[in-house]
């Protein structure tokens, strides 16, 4: 009979023989909370799952350096300049290791590139909405980097061994860029009546898809039951979604800002605030593609990518040069 022994010294030597009796040593490897490596074993589907989560999340990564960007030139000081400088290069190193994760499972960056390009990979929906005023760097930072954080914090566990240690360093710098929103949003709200404004006119616009940002209801979810049981989520769309709610009305409050929800109560049975209806069908239009700047942040990304082509070309170039030059 075939047994499964996870003690270190053992499960590195088991020489499985076929597919059922590596599947077996996989699935105890995620029963035990240890982490699945490049090099290892492990079911096509895990690997095409992890392939698509990794892949969409680095390219949420790099599209999401769009919106802000475009307030680069226009930030009110050099302090605040610095800052969304700042917060964007991390951004973009953000979405490098998590491409790098990606490519120890056998795909290459162009492939994921190409993917985006023509629109066969998903990156968030929230990047598909329009930045119209400065207070919309403080929401960003606030409210979307704060449901990053809660997604995220829970994947340095997830059991892909690469993907989780990516996410260790990016929630460092996620929850700096919440709290510099936060801060954002703080000063704004406190100060004059057309900055308390712009503030409240942010959180209007932001709230709802930030609350989307955590994907379809449980019920709806086709891949969350497989990846839980991966151990790849290691929460549920709708349990985050609710965390998120918990800890951000609170810090609304303490804004004095109002969180537009009339359905928005504290339910003393459940110990959590109870919300109001998200509108679905948004939130599959803007997935489908159809959100108010999806072709503008696609033909960025495009073009980005193609203008700059020099650089790559320098770069494998130099490379080739160099490795001609060691082997001769
Ligand atoms: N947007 O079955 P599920 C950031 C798709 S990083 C677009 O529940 P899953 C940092 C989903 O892909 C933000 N598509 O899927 C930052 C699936 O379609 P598929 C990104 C969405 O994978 C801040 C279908 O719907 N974070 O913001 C979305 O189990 C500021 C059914 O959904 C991550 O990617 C959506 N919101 O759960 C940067 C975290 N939701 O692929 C710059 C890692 C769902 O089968 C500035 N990812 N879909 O064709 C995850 O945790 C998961 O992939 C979920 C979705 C939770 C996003």
């Amino acid at each position: 009979m075939y047994t499964v022994s996870l003690s270190p010294e053992t499960d590195l030597h088991i020489v499985a023989a076929d597919d059922t009796q590596r599947n077996a040593v996989f699935e105890a490897k995620v029963a035990d909370d240890q982490f699945i490596e490049p090099k290892d074993w492990m079911p096509d589907a895990y690997r095409k799952t992890l392939i698509r989560q990794i892949s969409q999340h680095a390219h949420s990564e790099i599209v999401g350096m769009l919106p802000e960007g475009n307030w680069l030139t226009r930030a009110p000081s050099l302090r605040r300049k610095a800052i969304l400088l700042a917060k964007i290069q991390d951004e973009c190193g953000h979405g490098l290791y998590l491409y790098s994760a990606a490519e120890t499972l056998g795909i290459s960056r162009d492939d994921m590139t190409e993917a985006l390009h023509q629109g066969r990979a998903k990156y968030s929906t929230i990047f598909n909405y329009p930045t119209l005023t400065w207070a919309d760097m403080g929401a960003i930072g606030w409210l979307v980097d704060g449901a990053a954080i809660l997604n995220q914090v829970p994947l340095q566990r997830t059991s892909y061994g690469p993907y989780a240690r990516a996410m260790v360093r990016i929630c460092k710098e996620e929850s700096f860029h919440q709290r510099q929103g936060y801060e954002s949003m703080m000063v704004l709200a406190q100060g004059t009546e057309g900055q308390r404004r712009m503030a409240q006119d942010a959180l209007n616009r932001w709230w709802w898809p930030s609350l989307m940002m955590f994907g379809p209801p449980d019920d709806q979810s086709p891949n969350s039951a497989q990846s839980m049981r991966w151990r790849i989520k290691r929460d549920s769309n709708d349990a985050l979604r609710q965390k998120f709610v918990d800890v951000t009305v609170p810090q609304a409050q303490a804004l004095g800002l109002t969180i537009p929800d009339p359905d928005l109560k504290w339910n003393e049975t459940r110990n959590a605030y109870d919300y109001g209806a998200i509108d679905w069908a948004e939130f599959h239009a803007v997935v489908r593609g159809e959100g108010p700047v999806a072709k503008e942040r696609l033909a960025a990304r495009i073009d980005a990518w193609e203008s700059n082509a020099w650089v790559r070309d320098a770069a494998l170039a130099h490379e080739a040069k160099r490795s001609q030059r060691k082997a001769a």
